[in-house]
């Protein structure tokens, strides 16, 4: 039996990855493909208790090293919980965010080092990576306008502003160029536009 295809969504907070994973999954439904949808941090019972201590504003006083290993500890549970069984029964993963996040945002943008977080993201996934990255590229002030409009307001992470999202975006750029498996998307257009070529890079794999 195949393997299925693990595809991950990147970027910024509000870049628009979920607008693109509906719309990816719309297609593989028209199509009749076998998948399942997760997200990170999340995904599992264990995942999403940890994502809601990662997320509340009310915990200011988390370490930088605590945030890194909390994002490590969820990815390892949906890695072995979740994704690596449906990979191995044929099934395509498509997983919002992983572990490139943890590299631009924890590595990058709040200087724990790429030594760490590869090293890190390595044994939290049991060296499982992604066939295809979609990092969907955007001006920090343009997604902040577009999360505007949402309710809930601002998560502990997005509370940090306007140039910790610049830093992020500048983490995952420099790791787009190392890494082939990246593919940057200009995330400033028309959602069908994007998806376009979403959809191209993925019957490119699959044919
Ligand atoms: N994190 C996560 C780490 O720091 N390290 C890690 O290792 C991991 C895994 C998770 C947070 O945790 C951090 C990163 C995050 O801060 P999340 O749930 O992934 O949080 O949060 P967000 O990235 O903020 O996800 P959102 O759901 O808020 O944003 P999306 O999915 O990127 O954007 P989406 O599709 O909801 O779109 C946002 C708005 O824009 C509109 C949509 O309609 C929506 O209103 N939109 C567009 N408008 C115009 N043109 C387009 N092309 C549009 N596409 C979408």
């Amino acid at each position: 039996m195949n393997k299925g295809i693990f595809i991950t969504f990147e970027g910024i907070d509000g870049c628009g990855k979920s607008t693109q994973l509906n719309l990816l999954k719309e297609e593989f439904d028209r199509r009749g493909m076998e998948y399942i949808v997760v997200r990170e941090p999340g995904g599992t019972v264990v995942g999403e208790k940890i994502r809601t201590i990662l997320l509340d504003k009310n915990n200011d006083s988390m370490t930088r090293m605590a945030e890194l290993l909390l994002f490590e500890a969820a990815r390892a549970q949906i890695t072995e919980e979740v994704i690596l069984p449906a990979l191995s029964r044929g099934v395509n993963v498509i997983c919002d965010r992983f572990y490139d996040s943890t590299s631009a945002y924890q590595g990058y943008a709040n200087k724990m080092g790429r030594d760490l977080t590869d090293f890190l993201n390595l044994k939290a996934t049991n060296d499982t990576s992604p066939d295809i990255t979609f990092l969907l590229d955007i001006d920090p002030q343009t997604a902040f306008k577009r999360r505007s409009g949402r309710d809930g307001g601002e998560d502990r992470i997005e509370l940090q502003g306007l140039s910790y999202q610049e830093k992020v975006r500048e983490g995952y750029l420099e790791l787009a160029r190392t890494e082939e498996r990246i593919a940057v998307i200009d995330a400033d257009q028309p959602a069908d536009a994007i998806f376009e070529q979403i959809r191209n890079r993925i019957w490119d794999l699959t044919d």
